[in-house]
């Protein structure tokens, strides 16, 4: 995949799209990403040479991310939101979505939310949080490595307690509108992870030991849909997948009782130093990361909320072909169960 070409040609079918319409109906556009995201990509695909394209797919897995540089124009920004939703209907963060949307569609997924986080809304703000809760501490926090959605399956497994859950996202996309101190986020291969590992700490991290718990922003909205909170026991945390070697691990999130596997875990946190690439995002800049086969974490935050701080927005991208109805919400297209 040459990410330049690619990236330039997502530039221009984006802010050519945008160009054409005002902001209510470009937010209505965007309300509607089944439709919105195969259209962006197909415009993208006729900008491109073929062997320019490659499989973006493949890419991202193999790499672990994506990073496409300058891909829309982070234009006449308002401040910085201080929650998660809304997301303000300003042209940076309308091409900002409509970058997401596009790759998402040329990497063959959709666009999907959780009703159980932040209310199913499909895009959110990450930023600093104002006050002095979980959730305000944590906007500010460095994070270790993770895979979003711990909680949840990977695409192809069940959970034992609620077989209806769908499985957590295949890619989490990053779109950045401000990042002015340069605060790195942090992609962590699978495959230079398991280069650190023994052998034997392999073994532990593939055998069903681990207990996971949710990450915060899911904790509540899952205790409101499944009756109580959901810890999902007896999981891996490295898969051997027909798709290769995936991961599913959160350093805060994820527990052991053994002694071999509490040593496993150790190691592996002690592996994401040395497989750790830094990714500063500049504005305009998106990031895919996989959330399959790379940890991602960031570095400290830090500093007041609002103004011009660091505003980056959020999206998952999911492959649903095997989804059933009953992992989704009925008259939500884009919303998946819990
Ligand atoms: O802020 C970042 O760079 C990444 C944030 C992240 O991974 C998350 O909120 O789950
Ligand atoms: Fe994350």
């Amino acid at each position: 995949m040459e990410l330049l070409m690619v990236s330039g040609a997502i530039r221009e079918v984006v802010s050519e799209w945008a160009a054409a319409r005002g902001l209510d109906a470009a937010c209505a556009e965007l309300a509607n990403p089944a439709e919105l995201a195969p259209q962006l990509a197909s415009a993208v695909r006729g900008r491109v040479e073929p062997a320019d394209l490659g499989d973006p797919w493949a890419h991202l897995h193999q790499a672990g991310f994506l990073r496409l540089m300058g891909v829309f124009d982070p234009a006449e920004l308002d401040a910085t939101p201080e929650a998660f939703f809304p997301i303000p209907s300003c042209p940076g963060t309308i091409t900002g979505r409509a970058a997401m949307l596009a790759i998402i569609g040329l990497l063959e997924l959709e666009a999907v939310s959780y009703g159980s986080e932040n209310s199913g809304e499909l895009f959110v703000n990450l930023v600093t949080l104002p006050g002095e809760g979980v959730f305000a501490d944590k906007s500010r926090k460095s994070m270790h490595g993770h895979t979003d959605a711990v909680s949840f399956p990977v695409r192809g497994y069940r959970s034992a307690s609620f077989p209806n859950i769908a499985p957590s996202p295949d890619a989490v996309c990053l779109a950045a509108l401000r990042n002015p101190d340069g605060v790195p986020t942090i992609v962590m291969p699978v495959p230079a992870l398991v280069a650190a590992l023994t052998p034997d700490h392999v073994a532990e991290l593939k055998t069903r030991q681990f207990s996971v718990r949710s990450q915060k922003t899911f904790i509540t909205g899952t205790k409101r849909v499944l009756g109580e909170e959901l810890v999902e026991v007896d999981v891996e945390v490295l898969l051997e997948t027909g798709e290769g070697t995936w991961i599913r691990y959160s350093h805060s999130s994820v527990d052991t009782l053994g002694e071999d596997s509490e040593a496993a875990v150790e190691a592996l946190n002690a592996a994401c130093a040395g497989a750790a690439t830094h990714v500063v995002l500049q504005p305009g800049d998106l990031l895919i990361l996989s959330n399959r086969t790379a940890l991602h974490g960031r570095a400290e935050v830090g500093g007041d909320p609002g103004g011009t701080s660091r505003w980056l927005m959020r999206g998952y991208g999911l492959k649903t072909q095997e989804l059933t109805e009953a992992q989704r919400y009925a008259g939500s297209p884009h919303i998946l169960y819990p």
